[in-house]
């Protein structure tokens, strides 16, 4: 138990990720699956409709869009204060003794969010790259995100891709030209090899 432990701490270190299967059974993320689509088919059935893409009296959920033509949700914030087996999954034994170990301390949940992947990037649900960080920020970088996928992921539905050891490099620029801060990097601008990245599926 102790050496499978080291074993991940030196991959997570040397690595910057840490890949762990079957951590949830799957009685309990077909139940999170059915509250996802409850919660979806409600907000896409209110009759008021919101107007951007994100609001203040609707701040929960972010959308592609401004328009209300094919408007399509991309993200449900803090899913935790919204319903039980969200915040169940917070509190995850199994999760919390990962990330305890990881980062060799206590842990603070800070915060949660539901991302639907849409079939197609044109209606924007691609996530450019980034580093988590970037987004925090915190005075230390004891940080770590917990991701987890509730349906399989293959290439063709849009996998989480990480660039292995990127979190020994530098923190970068995730501003556009107009120094608005837009959550993603220039890749090309800053000569990242996204080629070498690889695919959790
Ligand atoms: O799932 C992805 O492609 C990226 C998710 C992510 O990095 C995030 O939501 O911060």
């Amino acid at each position: 138990m102790f050496l499978k432990f080291m074993n991940d701490i030196n991959f997570f270190k040397k690595n910057g990720y840490l890949l762990k299967k079957n951590l949830i059974d799957q009685e309990t993320i077909n139940k999170i699956n059915k509250i996802v689509n409850e919660v979806v088919s409600k907000e896409k059935n209110k009759k008021k409709v919101v107007n951007k893409t994100q609001s203040y009296n609707n701040y929960h959920f972010v959308y592609n869009s401004d328009s209300k033509k094919n408007k399509e949700i991309l993200r449900l914030n803090n899913p935790q204060n919204r319903h039980k087996i969200f915040y169940d999954l917070s509190r995850n034994k199994k999760i919390i003794s990962i990330a305890k170990k990881l980062l060799g301390g206590s842990v603070r949940f800070h915060l949660g969010k539901l991302n639907f992947k849409l079939p197609n990037k044109k209606k924007g649900s691609e996530i450019g790259w980034h580093q988590d960080w970037a987004f925090y920020p915190h005075s230390n970088d004891d940080l770590i995100t917990v991701g987890i996928y509730l349906d399989d992921c293959y290439e063709k539905n849009g996998p989480l891709k990480i660039i292995k050891k990127s979190h020994t490099k530098k923190i970068y620029n995730h501003h556009n030209n107009e120094n608005f801060f837009v959550g993603k990097i220039d890749t090309k601008k800053n000569k990242i090899g996204i080629k070498n990245s690889i695919s959790i599926t």
